[in-house]
């Protein structure tokens, strides 16, 4: 039985996923999300009620969150790039980095997207202003961080790269990365440049239209 993975090419959760599963060439059935479909959304509902995606099915086995799908590819479903170094203290670092991308960088950015979805009068300025502070906080960051790597944690592309790669590219869309921060710049150009990652961006391009910020004319 396939592997089968509820997702949407637009989402950066799902990317993430995505970037893990081309990498090692995973075979799997993409089960694609879409809310005119109520029969996929119900299925994915049973699944998983929380309704936060991507989610892995592997048999009778439903595997939620991206980063543990990313684990469980590795353990189940090893191939020839090793996304979580075997090293348990170099694979701490990479875990480290992940917990960074997905809450300094997408939980903020997803804030100022979800915020520009609300009708005006349930907006949250406060809350959006404290989203933009927290990335231009952790562009800083990171700016110092890659300043001599080429990857996030350790020598190679790892999980931590995964979730960088949709981080950061839909964080510059949402609130552009200062050219002063050319280090994470450098990187993400890096990280569009990888064949994994350029994939998912391209199998989503035709979503581009949905992006509520409106899409930039680039990457
Ligand atoms: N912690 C989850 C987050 C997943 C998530 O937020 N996914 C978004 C799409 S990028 C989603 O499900 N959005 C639907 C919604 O908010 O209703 C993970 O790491 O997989």
């Amino acid at each position: 039985m396939p592997l089968k993975l509820y997702a949407h090419p637009f989402s950066s959760y799902c990317q993430k996923a995505l970037t893990a599963l081309y990498e090692n060439g995973t075979p799997f059935e993409m089960r694609v999300l879409a809310y005119d479909d109520p029969q996929i959304m119900a299925e994915f509902a049973a699944l998983w009620p929380i309704k936060r995606f991507p989610v892995l099915v592997d048999g009778g086995r439903t595997v939620v969150e991206a980063t543990i799908i990313i684990e469980y590819l590795g353990l189940h479903y090893p191939g020839p790039v090793a996304l979580l170094p075997a090293d348990p203290r170099a694979a701490l670092e990479v875990r480290m980095l992940d917990r960074f991308f997905d809450n300094y960088i997408s939980t903020p950015q997803q804030k100022v997207v979800f915020d520009s979805l609300r009708p005006e009068a349930e907006r949250d300025a406060r809350g959006v202003a404290d989203a933009r502070a927290m990335l231009d906080t952790a562009y800083a960051w990171l700016n110092r961080h890659m300043a001599e790597r080429e990857w996030a944690a350790g020598d190679s592309f790892s999980l931590a790269d995964c979730g960088a790669a949709p981080s950061l590219f839909y964080a510059d869309w949402t609130h552009p990365i200062d050219p002063a921060f050319a280090h994470v710049r450098a990187y993400r150009q890096r990280l569009l440049a990888r064949p994994s990652f350029a994939r998912a961006v391209d199998e989503a391009r035709p979503y581009r239209p949905l992006f509520p910020l409106g899409a930039p004319d680039r990457d």
